[in-house]
Order: C-alpha cells, then sequence, then structure tokens
C-alpha cells in the first residue's frame, strides 16, 4: 500500500516527572507500529510529546522553587532524550506550552465548539483529583478517596465553561458501536459503551485564571484557562497545524489512524475527544489501542511500596535493545504486564543471548570456516526442514517442508496477521518461532560433520541458514531496530530484483550480539 498515509499518535506526557516505565512502554508500542507500518510502505507520521498545564504540573514548580517554565523545558527535555535512547522514530514532538505550535490550534478548536453553541458558562460544585486531572463523582471514589491516586478529591466551586459532552453522548455509542471509532481490545470497548449507559455529564471546561494561572487562556475571557484535558487531546491537531497558516500536513495526516494510550485515559480519548470533534466538524480517529499497565512483582509501582524500575537505568545497564525485547516477547499489549529484574534477565539470557545471539554466532562462524564467509544460494535440489517442528499455530507440522515454503507460508502469513490486529507480542513469538526452527535446521543437518563429506549440500544449508536470518532482520526490526540492523552487516547479502538475497558475504563478528549475563 505504498503512499498510504497513516498516522499515528502515543498520548502525551506529563511533564511533571522523568519517564517511567509506563511512558517507555507506550513509547515503545507506537514506535514499533509506526516502524512496521513503514516497513509496509505507509506514509506514516507517529507523533509524541509532553503535556505541560494543569493543576500537578503547576504546584509541583512551585514545590520546587522553580519557574514552571523552567521546569517544564527541564522535564520535556529529558523525555525527548529518553524517547531518542530507547530509538523511539517519532517525526513529531508536540510540548503544549508551546505558543506557536500548540496554542493558536487549542485556541482555533475552542473557537469553533463555541460558535457551535456548545460553552456556556455555569457553576460547578463538585469534586477535582489533581492526579487525574479530573473532574470526579463520587461514584468514582473508594471510600472517599481516588483508587488511582489513593488521594482525596478537592472541593471546588466556581464559575467555569462547561461542553456539552451531552450532546454528542448518543452518536458516539453509535460510533464505537459500529467500530467507527475501533477500540481495541474489545473489553475496553465494552468498558466504555458500559460507562455510556450509565449515562455521562457536560464537562466543567476550564478554570479560573486566579486559581491556576498555568494554563492556555480562553480566547473570549482573559479570566479563564482551558481545562488541562481540552488543551491537551488538542495536541493532536495542532501538531499537524491546524489552526495555524500552514495546514498542509493536518490535510494530509488528519484523521488519526491511531491513537496508542493506557487503559486510565480511555474515557477522555473515546468520548470527550470524539465528542470535541463531532462538535468542530473535524473527522473522527479511526482506531484507538488501549494498553494495560506496567506492575513490578505483580504489584503496582510505587515509591511507597519500593518497587519502581526506572526505564533509564535498564537503558544504560543493558542497551535499549535489551529494553525493547523485553516489552515485546514478555508484555501483551492488551493486558497488565510485569517487570521485574529477574524476568529481565531471564528472557534476556533466553531470548538474546541463547536465541538470536547465538544462532547468528554459529552461523556466520560456519560460513567463514567453511567458505571463507561467501556463499551462493543455489538451485541445488531442496533442503526441506527434516524434523517435525511445531509450528506457530502449535500445530505440528510433517517433516520435509520445503524451507523457503516454511517461511513464505507459514511464519510470514502469522507475523502479519498479528501485527495487522497490533497483537505484537504474538508476531514477535513468530519472530522466535523462526529462530528455533533455524536452531533445529543447524542440529537436524549438523553442517559442522556434513562439511566433510557434502561440501556442496553444506552451502546449500548455510545459504538457506542465512536466507533464514535475513528474514529475522527484517521481521525484527520494529522491535529491535538496532539489532536488526547490526545482523543486515554482518550477513552481507546482495539482492535479485525481487528483493531476495542471492548471495552472502559475511563479516566477522569479534563479539557476540548479547552476551550472556
Ligand atoms: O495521562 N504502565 O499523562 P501521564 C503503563 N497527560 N502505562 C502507564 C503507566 C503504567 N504503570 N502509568 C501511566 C497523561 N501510563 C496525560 C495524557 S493525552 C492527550 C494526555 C500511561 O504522564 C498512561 O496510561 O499520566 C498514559 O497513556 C501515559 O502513560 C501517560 O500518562
Amino acid at each position: 500500500m505504498p503512499n498510504e498515509k497513516f498516522y499515528i499518535t502515543t498520548s502525551i506526557a506529563y511533564a511533571n516527572t522523568a519517564p517511567h516505565m509506563g511512558h517507555a512502554y507506550e513509547e515503545f508500542l507506537a514506535d514499533a507500529i509506526a516502524r512496521y507500518k513503514r516497513n509496509c510502505g505507509f506514509d506514516v507520521f507517529f507523533l509524541t510529546g509532553t503535556d505541560e498545564h494543569g493543576v500537578k504540573i503547576c504546584r509541583t514548580a512551585e514545590k520546587n522553587d522553580i519557574s514552571v517554565q523552567s521546569f517544564v523545558d527541564k522535564n520535556a527535555e529529558e523525555f525527548q532524550k529518553f524517547y531518542a535512547s530507547i530509538d523511539s522514530s517519532f517525526d513529531g514532538f508536540i510540548r503544549t506550552s508551546n505558543k506557536e505550535q500548540h496554542w493558536p490550534g487549542a485556541q482555533a478548536l475552542w473557537k469553533k465548539l463555541s460558535e457551535k453553541g456548545d460553552i456556556y458558562k455555569s457553576k460547578y460544585t463538585g469534586l477535582y483529583c489533581v492526579g487525574c486531572e479530573a473532574f470526579v463523582g463520587e461514584r468514582d471514589l473508594v471510600n472517599g478517596l481516588c483508587p488511582h491516586h489513593n488521594a482525596p478529591p478537592e472541593k471546588v466551586e466556581e464559575e467555569n465553561y462547561f461542553f456539552r459532552l451531552t450532546k454528542y453522548a448518543e452518536e458516539i455509542r453509535g460510533k464505537i458501536e459500529q467500530d467507527e471509532i475501533r477500540i481495541i481490545p474489545e473489553a475496553r470497548k465494552h468498558e466504555i459503551l458500559a460507562l455510556l449507559e450509565e449515562g455521562v455529564a457536560d464537562v466543567s471546561f476550564s478554570r479560573p485564571e486566579g486559581q491556576i494561572p498555568w494554563g492556555i487562556p480562553v480566547p473570549e475571557d482573559q479570566n479563564q484557562v482551558m481545562y488541562v484535558w481540552c488543551d491537551a487531546l488538542a495536541n493532536y491537531i495542532s501538531a499537524l497545524g491546524y489552526g495555524t497558516e500552514d495546514e498542509t500536513n493536518f490535510s494530509k495526516y488528519w484523521p488519526a489512524d491511531l491513537h496508542v494510550i493506557g487503559k486510565d485515559i480511555l474515557r477522555f480519548h473515546a468520548l470527550l475527544w470524539p465528542a470535541m470533534l463531532l462538535s468542530a466538524g473535524i473527522s473522527l480517529p479511526k482506531e484507538i489501542l488501549v494498553h494495560g499497565f506496567l506492575t513490578s512483582g505483580g504489584k503496582k509501582m510505587s515509591k511507597t511500596v519500593g518497587n519502581v524500575v526506572d526505564p533509564k537505568e535498564y537503558v544504560e545497564k543493558h542497551g535499549s535493545e535489551a529494553l525493547r525485547s523485553y516489552f515485546s516477547r514478555e508484555i501483551s499489549p492488551f493486558e497488565d504486564g510485569d517487570f521485574t529484574d529477574e524476568k529481565f534477565l531471564e528472557s534476556y539470557n533466553a531470548n538474546l543471548a541463547n536465541g538470536i545471539g547465538n544462532l547468528v554466532s554459529r552461523v556466520i562462524k560456519m560460513t567463514e570456516q567453511y567458505f571463507e564467509g561467501k556463499v551462493k544460494m543455489k538451485d541445488t535440489p531442496e533442503v526441506p526442514f527434516k524434523r517435525k517442528v511445531e509450528t506457530v499455530s502449535g500445530v505440528e507440522e510433517a517433516a520435509g517442508v520445503p524451507f523457503k515454503y516454511c517461511i513464505n507460508q507459514e511464519i510470514l502469513p502469522a507475523y502479519h496477521e498479528h501485527m495487522s490486529r497490533y497483537e505484537l507480542n504474538k508476531a514477535a513469538d513468530t519472530v522466535w518461532a523462526l529462530i528455533k526452527k533455524l536452531d533445529g535446521y543447524v542440529t537436524d543437518y549438523e553442517p559442522y560433520k556434513l562439511v566433510k563429506t557434502d561440501k556442496e549440500k553444506t552451502e546449500a544449508i548455510l545459504a538457506n541458514l542465512l536466507f533464514g536470518i535475513n528474514v529475522v532482520a527484517d521481521i525484527l526490526s520494529p522491535f529491535m531496530p538496532a539489532t536488526s540492523e547490526k545482523i543486515r552487516e554482518v550477513l552481507g547479502a546482495t539482492f535479485a530484483e525481487d528483493g531476495n538475497p542471492v548471495a552472502f558475504s559475511v563479516k566477522h563478528m569479534d563479539n557476540p550480539l548479547f552476551p550472556r549475563k
């Protein structure tokens, strides 16, 4: 599908802390999908960024005795650096305190809603959870506390602008039911439909400037600043130039093909955001992928429990590829996933040191030893997979399956099927199923013995293995781009016009890809 566009976004992280494991995972998830879509020929725009307004940020800066702008500047830089350190291939990084890039879009959107008659002034009396940056009702609380932050909400009584969310609730329900806005996984779709069933209320959409001086001014009323979610959601269009003189990217990339978000912010993305867009007459995002939370030892990461794992430390100690490999293999995008040091090292040794690292070293070494590093794909008789191996789908496949048939008819279709459903961990399983098959191929044919009696067949076997490793590099690239690049370098493949390798001139490897830990 060359030239078709694909616009993918992450949520924008609050710039009031350093990036945590949840941010790292979400960025990885969106990046792997963006890379996959680029591999498929899409014209991808991948957006990430930081959410820099709201009460939380304002207060944390005050507590640290630093101006809010310096505070968010410092944190936004941390996020950008961190995302670059895990090889995120983002095309845009939006900061909501950016007056040139973000404010015009957020204000233009507000004006549209106001012109439509969907914004009105009223008195708000209720509760506000600063942690969630959300107005909450009694029914959202457990024993009077916000269950996400274990803290009591604040009582608020003020004159605010409200947005007529209720006007759009029915239309949105229909669109979610019909998958016009597709919420993935299904369980999250049902969750939001259940919420709609309970009934929704209009949303307080601004705060008095006197209460929170840090925010985007409401266009017609300088005494009010926009509610942080109203401002933050607009990032998805402001980053494309919406509301500015140059709307080229907005025309080209909107609507979003995929918003990647965590489970706690579903209602903002599946209700409030579509309602704002409907009111403004802007088309709706197509899909919302809702990931779970990362826990540590099965518990929510928390400073009090002392189980917070810092992603930066892992990148510094083990490299970003090791972290990306863990996210790919061990976490299902649709459920909560666990991260502990023990599991991390276990996964590293099994999948990287013993798995892919060992296979590549062995095959490269044999090619160097027996053929001075050079082999060609030959038209000699096929050397099929010899033994019964478990297929990706768990069914035993008959012995004698031709080598390329197995890759083209079994591995690749399963891989693409999973990727198209954003089942990244299952797609990564198919990569490792191929690695396992290639390992089995070496064990079965014992090229290190065969070379003494049949050099020609040994060359065909090694060429097949190098061909298979080249496929591994291709399908691994969304998950582990740097490893994929390294493998391609050592393979030294020459390609035919159809894109298939015809010969290899391998490079010597001084070190294994992943030393054992
Ligand atoms: O919600 N595991 O920002 P944020 C996995 N600024 N993901 C997690 C997580 C965890 N333990 N904790 C948080 C915001 N996340 C808003 C978004 S978008 C217009 C505004 C996810 O920094 C969370 O679900 O609190 C969200 O998707 C992202 O990290 C940023 O969270």
